[in-house]
């Protein structure tokens, strides 16, 4: 595997940073998770533009353009081959002194790993997941807004242990005042009387680009697709659910802290959805 770190190309043993790194010792940084498909890098620019917000909202400098940034992500991918796979774009405040201050790191590292993805097991799409919502509260807006992609994944992962601990794959998080978020690594959508309903940036979700992509398939589809607050009984009382992300794409959700969600199988919008999600995967993107 060839990784690329700062413009070089290294083999796994060689692809290094430092202990230093405040990326490591403090978890100051950003990154994405980006999809190839069928020889083409999905959603590219919307990636790079969400890098680049990141970036922005905790004073880092990238040292590139979105369009050399762009360009690197196409080129790695190219040299490991990849058609089909996973991108991981990492930039880490770089190497300082073991106080915190950002101010002492002067060589931001600009990190792009391009690698197989390790999917749910194929038998959640079909079944669909049974997900709980957790006592860890998602991190506040005006803390370390969870719209800011950072190297902070902590919440999630506290997050993660508890729905594990519960004996299921996902957890639904929600904020301080008891709205829905999102999950670990996906945000959540709900379906009633023919409505495509997802918490609003405001309760606490990272602006997600399958997100995005679903609320366009879902106003194609002829739904009324809004953002807004919900409670865990919107989400009982739903007719479908569903988990959208990079890695997950959609997944149907068909149970939620006990409650059966519909018929208790993947409901009828959510299949075409998935279907619609797929076709657009297959043919759009940017060219390897
Ligand atoms: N919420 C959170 C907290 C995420 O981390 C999403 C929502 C969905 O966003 P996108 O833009 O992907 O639709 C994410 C994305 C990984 C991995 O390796 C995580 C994500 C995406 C891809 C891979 O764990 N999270």
């Amino acid at each position: 595997m060839k990784i690329f770190i700062n413009g070089k190309y290294y083999n796994e043993k060689t692809a290094t940073v430092s202990v230093f790194d405040h990326g490591l010792l403090y978890g100051d940084g950003i990154f994405e998770g980006i999809r190839a498909y069928h020889g083409r890098v999905f959603k590219l620019r919307e990636h790079i533009d969400r890098l680049y917000d990141s970036a922005k909202a905790i004073l880092l400098d990238i040292p590139m353009s979105h369009d050399a940034m762009m360009k690197a992500v196409v080129e790695t991918c190219r040299k490991n081959k990849l058609r089909d796979g996973y991108i991981r774009l990492v930039v880490t405040r770089g190497p300082g002194t073991l106080g915190l201050n950002p101010k002492r790191c002067k060589d931001p590292q600009v990190i792009i790993i391009a690698d197989k993805i390790q999917l749910y097991p194929p038998e959640y799409y079909e079944k669909g997941l049974d997900i709980v919502t957790v006592p860890t509260t998602r991190n506040l807006v005006n803390a370390v807004n969870p719209a800011i992609k950072s190297l902070n994944y902590l919440n999630n992962i506290l997050a993660k242990i508890e729905a594990n601990n519960a004996g299921v794959e996902e957890a639904v998080m929600l904020n301080q005042h008891g709205f829905v978020a999102e999950c670990t690594g996906d945000n959540i959508f709900i379906v009633r009387k023919n409505e495509l309903l997802t918490p609003p940036l405001t309760a606490g979700a990272l602006y997600g680009i399958t997100r995005g992509v679903v609320m366009e398939l879902g106003r194609e589809e002829g739904l009324s697709v809004r953002e807004t607050d919900l409670t865990r009984y919107d989400l009982f009382v739903a007719e479908e659910c569903f988990l959208t992300g990079t890695g997950a794409e959609l997944i149907p959700v068909v149970k939620i802290d006990g409650r059966v969600i519909g018929s208790g199988k993947p409901g009828q919008i959510t299949r075409n959805l998935v279907q619609r999600y797929h076709e657009l995967t297959q043919t759009s993107g940017e060219p390897i």
